[in-house]
């Protein structure tokens, strides 16, 4: 029996150090706790993580090589040896860029693990060969341009150990009782010393009733908010003269765009009575030090990155940022100032290269967006021919899910899946691939949440044949001949390489140091006022120009609701949607929320079943009637495995293709439906 520390992998801001229980004997994780010493841990691991010994050695967790015997998605396979499995897979790759080039090869990933060698380090391989670059907009980059063209890059906010110090909270468009769990404590401390939390969310969830006060709003129709607040803190001169001339540009733009929104008409567009509007916008600008937590909830709309940068304009507005406490957060992960030239071959797509053998770095190479895998894989022309799916589930969280399944279902399609757990997307898999865990692989983290950067080492030995994305991509690269260096860096090597920026955050974080130490704090002043006098590059000001317009997402006459899709309590995405005991907790199959009034409207019963309809397709859920949705929305949480469905149809069977106003991102919270009683 041992103990050890380890940072939590998983895609959400929280990076967790975990202290963790094993026994070496039978190498089996027996228990994780949350560790006390880490300031942002403070102790405790979210009900999720808890879970993780079941999930490390569960029965759907693939433990060697397998090759697909039945037809396509039956999930039939029978094992092979590591040799046979890379020797047959650098074949068929060779025969697809021979016949049709590296354009014909698609590699689709995201965040199932953050650690900077497993998740980033495979695409050097990729960028080697010439295969399409994936732009990663499932997630964030809606997010990510709204704050850039407000706060310019990289991006971070203020500290969030400094929230106890805030006056006033808006937790805007953000569950963080679900998905940001361990910022409750710094919550608390600041309500503890006289600062009012406001949850701003369509709809009521843990993070409402945690609040003091909960604002209902229609989806998609922050803006209108934000504006109107902007107007009433600008008709009694609460905004902060002095700061908008020295550290902001384009404000009378900006002024003259609020100036078209009273309280009034934005209650119309909203459903936020004009006088709560009125009465928030002068708390907010009283307090001075007020904070905004937002995150990428009002981003998954047509409007959404213009919604978020009128949002964001608020603290500016009133100069909170000169206020410790006071300002906004997105991300932190802006502030881990590492040296990623060399990060997943990025210099492989600077065109430094000459192209030789299957080495063949292509710059100009053509760019898939992930939101729209499903069209990529049906529609597109050339055709993809070898996919590789690792650290993601697309046949589960991808919008489309019928495009993306008659895509894997494809027979003239190659594909390849590295993962932890037999998901339903491995089930299309001509190879599955056996990947290891955080506490298998050492790896380097930063995170998204907070300002501390780790190192995990290997914790136990593999399970069964299981080995790391970058062994898998390194025998590949053997076979295909390919000799570029940074193909085969270890982990400690990539971290190396990290670490050396030379920016004084960085500096005395050593390797050697996060190995002693496990996390180490970033060398941001402890006075963190990022925005105190400007804004990062390229302008250097906080930018109100040009003022964000108002994009609405809006119902129709054939499908009259709005359609949310958040993240559930007891999952993280797709991971965990098979241990058994989350499912429980999380209800035992997903359900949909809908107001009584449109209940009623529709003839919905509570505990009966529904068909949810979009443009793209339908599922069969169990209703929920409850006050908690906006009238005229309607909730499904969670990205839960399909085979707990009735119908065994996941959430993304509604969902679509449609893109973000800027970012290119997805629109996972702007779906239209109606709804079909069926007992
Ligand atoms: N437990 C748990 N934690 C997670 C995750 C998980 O799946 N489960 N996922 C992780 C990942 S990958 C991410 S990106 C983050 C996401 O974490 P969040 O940003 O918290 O999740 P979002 O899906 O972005 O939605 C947040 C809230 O925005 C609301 N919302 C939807 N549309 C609008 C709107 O137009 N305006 C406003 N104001 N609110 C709106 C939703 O109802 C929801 O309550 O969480 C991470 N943490
Ligand atoms: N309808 C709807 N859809 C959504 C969302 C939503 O709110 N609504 N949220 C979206 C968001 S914010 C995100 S970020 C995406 C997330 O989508 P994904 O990134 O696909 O996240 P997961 O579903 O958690 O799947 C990650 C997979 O990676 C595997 N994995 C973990 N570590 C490793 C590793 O080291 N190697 C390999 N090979 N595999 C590993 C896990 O076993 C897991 O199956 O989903 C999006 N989809
Ligand atoms: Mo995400």
């Amino acid at each position: 029996m041992k103990q050890a520390r380890a940072t939590c992998p998983l895609d959400c801001p929280d990076a967790c150090s975990l202290v963790l229980t094993i026994d070496d004997d039978t190498n089996r994780l027996l228990k994780v706790e949350g560790d006390p010493d880490h300031p942002f841990t403070q102790g405790f691991a979210c009900v999720k993580t808890y879970r993780y010994p079941e999930r490390n050695h569960h029965p759907l967790r693939p433990l060697y090589p397998l090759r697909r015997v039945g037809p396509k998605g039956s999930g039939q396979f029978e094992q092979v040896s590591w040799e046979e499995a890379l020797d047959h897979i650098a074949n068929r790759l060779r025969q697809v860029i021979d016949q049709h080039g590296g354009e014909a090869v698609l590699p689709y990933h995201y965040a199932g693990t953050m650690g900077l060698h497993q998740y980033a380090h495979p695409l050097a391989f990729f960028r080697a060969i010439g295969a399409c670059e994936l732009d990663e907009t499932i997630c964030a980059t809606a997010g990510a341009a709204a704050w850039e063209a407000t706060y310019g890059s990289p991006r971070y906010g203020i500290d969030p150990e400094d929230v106890p110090r805030a006056k006033f909270i808006f937790l805007w468009g953000i569950n963080s009782l679900h998905t940001n769990t361990h910022l409750t404590p710094f919550l608390k401390q600041a309500r503890h010393n006289g600062a009012k939390i406001v949850h701003i969310d369509p709809y009521e969830n843990l993070t409402s009733r945690f609040a003091d006060e909960h604002v209902k709003l229609r989806p998609g129709s922050d803006g209108a908010l934000a504006y109107a607040m902007a107007h009433v803190i600008l008709r009694e001169e609460l905004h902060d003269v002095a700061y908008l001339e020295r550290a902001t540009q384009g404000f009378e733009q900006y002024r003259a765009a609020a100036e078209e929104w009273p309280p009034e008409r934005a209650e119309r567009v909203t459903g936020v009575p004009a006088a709560t509007i009125e009465r928030l916008a002068l708390e907010f600008a009283r307090a001075r030090a007020s904070f905004i937590r937002t995150s990428y909830g009002m981003t998954r709309h047509p409007g959404g990155a213009s919604a978020q940068r009128a949002v964001l304009l608020l603290p500016a507005l009133i100069g909170a940022w000169q206020y410790r406490g006071g300002g906004a957060l997105l991300t932190t992960s802006g502030a881990f100032r590492l040296e990623r030239s060399y990060l997943g071959g990025a210099h492989l797509l600077r065109g430094e290269h000459q192209p030789k053998g299957y080495f063949r770095p292509n710059p100009a190479v053509r760019h898939i967006n992930m939101s729209q895998l499903g069209s990529a894989l049906t529609r597109l022309d050339p055709p993809i021919r070898a996919l590789f799916v690792f650290n993601s589930n697309p046949l589960v969280v991808a919008p489309r899910s019928d495009l993306v399944q008659q895509g894997l279902a494809r027979e003239d399609l190659f594909t390849v899946v590295l993962e932890q757990a037999l998901t339903e997307t491995a089930r299309y898999a001509d190879y599955l691939l056996p990947a290891t865990t955080f506490l298998e692989h050492p790896d380097l983290y930063t995170a998204y949440g907070h300002f501390y950067l780790s190192w995990n080492e290997p914790v136990m030995r593999p399970q069964g044949e299981a080995r790391p994305n970058t062994w898998v991509f390194a025998e590949l690269a053997r076979r295909l001949g390919l000799e570029e260096p940074t193909l085969y860096w270890s982990a400690e090597d990539l971290a190396h390489s990290l670490l050396s920026s030379g920016h004084p955050w960085l500096e005395g974080i050593t390797l050697e140091r996060l190995k002693a130490e496990g996390y180490v704090r970033l060398n941001t002043p402890r006075e963190f006022l990022p925005f105190k006098d400007g804004a990062n590059p390229p302008s250097g000001k906080i930018r109100f120009d040009p003022p964000p317009p108002v994009i609405l997402t809006e119902p129709d006459e054939e499908f009259p609701l709005i359609l949310l899709t958040p993240p559930a309590k007891h999952f993280l995405n797709s991971t965990y949607g098979h241990v058994e005991r989350l499912v429980q907790g999380e209800g035992g199959e997903p359900v949909l929320l809908v107001h009584p009034q449109d209940a009623a409207l529709y003839g919905v019963q509570e505990g009966r079943r529904v068909r949810i309809r979009s443009r793209h397709g339908a599922v069969v859920r169990k209703a929920r009637v409850s006050e908690a949705p906006m009238p005229g929305t309607v909730v499904l949480e969670g990205t839960w495995w399909e085979r707990y469905a009735p119908d065994g149809k996941g959430v993304n069977w509604l969902t679509g293709e449609h893109l973000t106003d800027m970012g290119a991102g997805s629109t996972f919270h702007s779906n239209p439906v109606r709804l079909e009683a069926l007992d």
